[in-house]
């Protein structure tokens, strides 16, 4: 059996900063952007939401600003990104991932964002995956399962042999279309269509989470 971790609302709350940067863009454009609309970019894509802000502000620009835009939030994500520290780490991940490790289960990510290296280093947390997909190695974006697909087939395990660790309900879609047992992360009434929910990872124990997961309807 295997794990595949989602990064942002699982292992760290980059969402946050995913916020800074695009409201700061949203606001060099003139219009505002809330909190609630940085929920829904939760596992989407840079390009997809780049769209959806552009089409919540009402404004129209051509491919090449697209681009333009990207780059710009992108490095002001960057800088953000790059202070971030070991203690920003949720809640028991590090001490699950080194129970995992003890326990010889093999350890992939299936992220959307095209910086998952960059932050993984920077949290000290990359010794522990042996495989990572990233928004650089995918074309399809979640909740479309070929980043957990390409996770699984990484470590050399079927969907039906690992668990998937999501906050979103795009990766938790995703992750099910796949074939693959689910932990969701969060608000169990977000997130109800998980095989189980966990608020944080303290105290988990592998053996007991997939009894938990096979067992669930
Ligand atoms: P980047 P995940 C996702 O990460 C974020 O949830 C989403 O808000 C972001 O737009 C996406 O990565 C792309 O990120 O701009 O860094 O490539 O939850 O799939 O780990
Ligand atoms: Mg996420």
């Amino acid at each position: 059996m295997g794990c595949i971790f989602d990064l942002d609302g699982v292992i760290v709350d980059t969402a946050k900063y995913h916020f800074q940067a695009w409201k700061k863009l949203a606001n060099d454009l003139g219009f505002d952007f809330t909190e609630e609309q940085n929920e829904k970019l939760k596992g989407v894509s840079r390009a997809e939401s780049l769209n959806l802000i552009l089409q919540w502000g009402g404004v129209e620009v051509s491919d090449e600003r697209k681009e333009e835009l990207m780059k710009s939030k992108n490095d002001n994500y960057l800088s953000l990104i790059e202070k971030m520290q070991p203690e920003e780490v949720l809640d028991g991940v590090s001490e699950f991932l080194e129970h995992l490790s003890q326990k010889n289960v093999p350890i992939a990510l299936g992220s959307a964002s095209k910086n998952a290296e960059i932050i993984l280093e920077k949290v000290g947390l990359i010794k522990y995956f042996s495989v990572l997909i990233d928004g650089n190695k995918v074309t399809k974006s979640k909740p479309d399962p070929e980043v957990f697909l390409k996770g699984a087939e990484g470590l050399g395990l079927q969907p039906k042999d690992c668990i998937v660790f999501e906050d979103a309900e795009k990766g938790l879609q995703a992750a099910l279309d796949g074939g693959f047992y689910t932990v969701g992360v969060g608000d169990p009434d977000v997130l109800f269509e998980a095989h189980y929910c966990i608020s944080n990872f303290k105290n988990l124990d592998i053996e007991t989470l997939f009894k938990k997961v096979k067992s669930a309807k």
